[in-house]
């Protein structure tokens, strides 16, 4: 049964889902939503909550990015993003969900601010990311991924999160774990080839994306 991801390339949620089927070899096909019918009306009828990415596999649905990740996992358990040993997946669970709550989440908000789709509070948000920047150059001092030794779903969350973040309130360059963690995280090939296929919709930024900082 062909597994399709509903999606569109400059999704951050996108790229996190991506990089995972592509750290593990496991094909898919990618249903663009890019708001072009039939595609359009097929998701809305699937999936009408909205937000994407949402996985099929026959008549099996999978929303949400995490739980996609361990059903990746759970169907194809070679190089497993989530640890067999409890105790260590607790550790990627939890900076997975750091990441999509305490980056990608303020990091929406601002976009979504910009967009004019939610109110503007950006001073907020930037206050928000900047908490979590904090949080995370010291958790990252002598680490080279976010949990463990090894590359796992945490670090599919953060790849994304930490390139938009960046681009939309600025990481300071004294947090050099965090850089070298972001530099790490783009030179990865699963993360690389996600961002590769988005480069195309970069213009879709509302604040503009930054030159040199992918
Ligand atoms: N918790 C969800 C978040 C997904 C999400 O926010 N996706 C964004 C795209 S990056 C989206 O659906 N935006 C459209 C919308 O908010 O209507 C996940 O892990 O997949």
């Amino acid at each position: 049964m062909t597994l399709k991801l509903y999606a569109h390339p400059f999704s951050s949620y996108c790229q996190k889902a991506k990089t995972a089927f592509y750290e593990k070899g496991v094909a898919f096909e990618e249903v663009m939503l890019d708001g072009s019918e039939p595609v359009a009306s097929e998701f809305a009828a699937l999936w009408p909550i909205g937000r994407f990415p949402v996985l099929t596999d026959g008549d099996r649905l999978v929303f949400d990015t995490s739980p996609i990740i361990e059903y990746l996992d759970a169907r194809y358990p070679d190089k497993p993003l989530i640890p067999a040993d409890r105790d260590a997946a607790v550790e990627v669970r939890m900076w997975d969900r750091f990441f999509d709550n305490y980056v990608s989440y303020p990091q929406q908000r601002i976009v979504y601010g910009a967009l004019g789709r939610e109110a503007r509070d950006d001073v907020r948000w930037q206050g928000a990311l900047d908490t979590a920047y904090a949080i995370l150059d010291k958790h990252l001092a002598g680490r080279d991924w976010a949990a463990g030794d090894a590359f796992s779903l945490a670090d599919c969350a953060a790849a994304p999160a930490l390139l938009y973040a960046d681009w939309s309130h600025a990481i300071p360059k004294s947090f050099a774990n965090v850089w070298a963690y972001r530099d790490r995280l783009l030179a990865r090939p699963s993360y690389a080839r996600a961002l590769d296929e988005a480069r195309p919709y970069r213009h879709y930024f509302p604040l503009g994306a930054p030159e040199g900082r992918d």
